[in-house]
């Protein structure tokens, strides 16, 4: 069993090549790539609220839109997102103004980055996540199926899959445009074309005017810039949604070789069971006696959380943590437990169980796979009591 602690750990910022700092981000940020932006949340930061402020919130740009970058909204006029494929009429063309008169709904989410947590897996490139890529917010916009109805648009029952393309570019030739493809189903069922983050005006840096944004599925499926969805019969064979952001389905060892096709992986979409402890940080020190434990915990929304159990002794013993259950089955659970600690180096972990039974792996590496997404495993942090 693993018994690295690494996620209460913060890493220096990889890349030495960094743009202009996002001007209404909070400084204490971490910047993991300047080009395209990357920012990560210090765990301090997440612990204080039940909503996480945009001025806290992770960026994760595979590739930048350049006049977007910035925490202003950008134009809802003259934006333009167009439908087509297997649908009747066979395009349509959505303007940004026409949104604003139609009826909207707001889920309260989680939004997190399906490569958070990669560092408790050993040896993967990529960005080096700890838990930062991850924040619980407020999306609202129009719902897809009311857009569809509005422009009596009608979706050929032969439709699995709707692809979804930003208007980002390419960092350069050798990549391609950056697309996901997701299922029908949930995408008909509840996607919004997003316009406001926490009640304000959609910032550019996280996808407005207009982002496409399905709760309960991760990040990378929440495409920024959205100007164009595609009605299909197959999945996307771009490289970011055929051989990136995709598990295999069977289990590997870790650093086994795989390679991906649309047959024998599946793409990161629905968001894993996690839990995460906030407070205290791992690596702080404390004084003995009684001490307050708390954290989040979430799933990808289809059932509720049964429970949040936290260990002092390295999973011998497990007590239930206090939990308020959340308005929305997408956002966050928080919790809180008591311990009095003696004086020693502890460990403390975390781990949540949903009413379909399941839990987080005490060891998450089980699910090792070579982009290292979907981390799972019970949340570990290290303290010394003095
Ligand atoms: N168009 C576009 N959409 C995108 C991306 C991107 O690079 N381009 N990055 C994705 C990834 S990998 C993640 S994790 C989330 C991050 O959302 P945020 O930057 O608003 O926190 O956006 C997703 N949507
Ligand atoms: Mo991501």
């Amino acid at each position: 069993m693993s018994t690295q602690t690494a996620l209460g750990k913060s890493t220096p910022p990889q890349s030495a090549e960094v743009a202009p700092w996002i001007e209404g981000k909070d400084r204490r940020l971490e910047v993991m790539s300047g080009t395209p932006h990357v920012l990560s949340t210090p765990v301090g930061l997440l612990a204080e609220q039940r909503i996480t402020d945009k001025k806290y919130l992770f960026v994760r740009n595979i590739q930048d839109l350049a006049k977007g970058m910035t925490m202003e909204p950008l134009p809802l006029e003259g934006w333009e997102t167009e439908l087509v494929g297997l649908i009747k009429p066979f395009r349509v063309v959505i303007r940004g103004e026409e949104l604003l008169n139609m009826e909207q709904v707001e889920y309260e989410m989680i939004l997190q980055c399906s490569g958070n947590g990669r560092t408790q897996y050993q040896g993967i490139p990529g960005t080096p996540w700890n838990q930062g890529g991850v924040g619980n917010v407020r999306f609202a916009g129009v719902p897809l199926k009311v857009i569809l109805e509005k422009y009596n648009v009608s979706v050929d029952p032969q439709v699995k899959f709707v692809t979804a393309e930003g208007h980002d570019l390419p960092l350069g030739l050798e990549r391609p445009d950056f697309e996901h493809s997701l299922q029908v189903g949930p995408v008909l069922e509840r996607s919004i074309f997003a316009l406001k983050l926490n009640g304000e005006p959609l910032p550019g840096i996280h996808g407005g005017p207009v982002r496409l944004v399905t709760p309960g599925l991760f990040g990378t499926m929440h495409i920024k810039w959205l100007r164009r969805l595609r009605f299909e019969t197959a999945e996307s064979p771009n490289f970011y949604h055929a051989t990136e952001y995709r598990v295999p389905l069977s289990l590997l060892k870790p650093g086994e070789k795989f390679r991906f096709t649309l047959e024998n992986s599946r793409p990161t979409w629905d968001i894993r069971l996690m839990s995460y402890i906030l407070a205290p940080e791992s690596g702080a020190q404390l004084k003995a006696g009684a001490v307050t434990v708390s954290g989040v915990a979430y799933n990808d929304g289809s059932v509720r959380l049964e429970s949040v159990l936290v260990s002092f002794d390295r999973g011998q013993n497990w007590q239930p943590a206090k939990f308020e259950v959340p308005d929305s089955p997408y956002a966050w659970y928080r919790w809180t437990t008591q311990a009095n600690l003696k004086p020693g180096v502890h460990e403390i972990w975390s781990r949540a169980i949903d009413a379909l039974g399941r839990s987080q792996p005490l060891d998450g590496s089980i699910f090792w796979n070579p982009n290292g997404y979907e981390w799972t495993g019970v949340f570990k942090i290290e303290l010394t009591v003095n």
